[in-house]
């Protein structure tokens, strides 16, 4: 009895190859909007994506000026649940602030 393990080197192969695949990533976008205060924005970058102040002012200034700000790229749970975090704490003021995720193909 046992649990049969997986033959990880091809017959007559000297050397055991084991290919290794990454976990995919995940881009974050900020978006724009008209309500959403700017110095709301920062400090959820701040306390929910742990970005510095200057560089979250900045990504805060680039959504509020092109609309979208690409704000990092994470795996798929670290991204979810710091989303769903930003989103709670907006929703909790009142304001519309959105977060996107699209996976990071190459
Ligand atoms: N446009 C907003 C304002 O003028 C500020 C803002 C910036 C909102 C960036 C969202 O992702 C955003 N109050």
């Amino acid at each position: 009895m046992g649990v049969e393990q997986p033959d990880l080197a091809v017959e007559g192969e000297t050397k055991e190859e084991v290919e290794v695949t990454e976990p995919p990533l995940y881009r974050v976008f900020l978006h724009n909007d008209d309500f959403t205060p700017r110095a709301f924005v920062v400090a959820v970058l701040v306390a929910v994506f742990h970005k510095p102040e200057a560089e979250a002012a900045a990504l805060m200034w680039q959504a509020h000026h092109h609309g979208i700000a690409l704000c990092g790229i994470y795996p798929l749970e670290l991204a979810e649940t710091r989303i769903a975090r930003a989103h709670e704490a907006a929703r909790e003021s009142g304001f519309p602030l959105r977060f996107t995720l699209e996976e990071d193909r190459p």
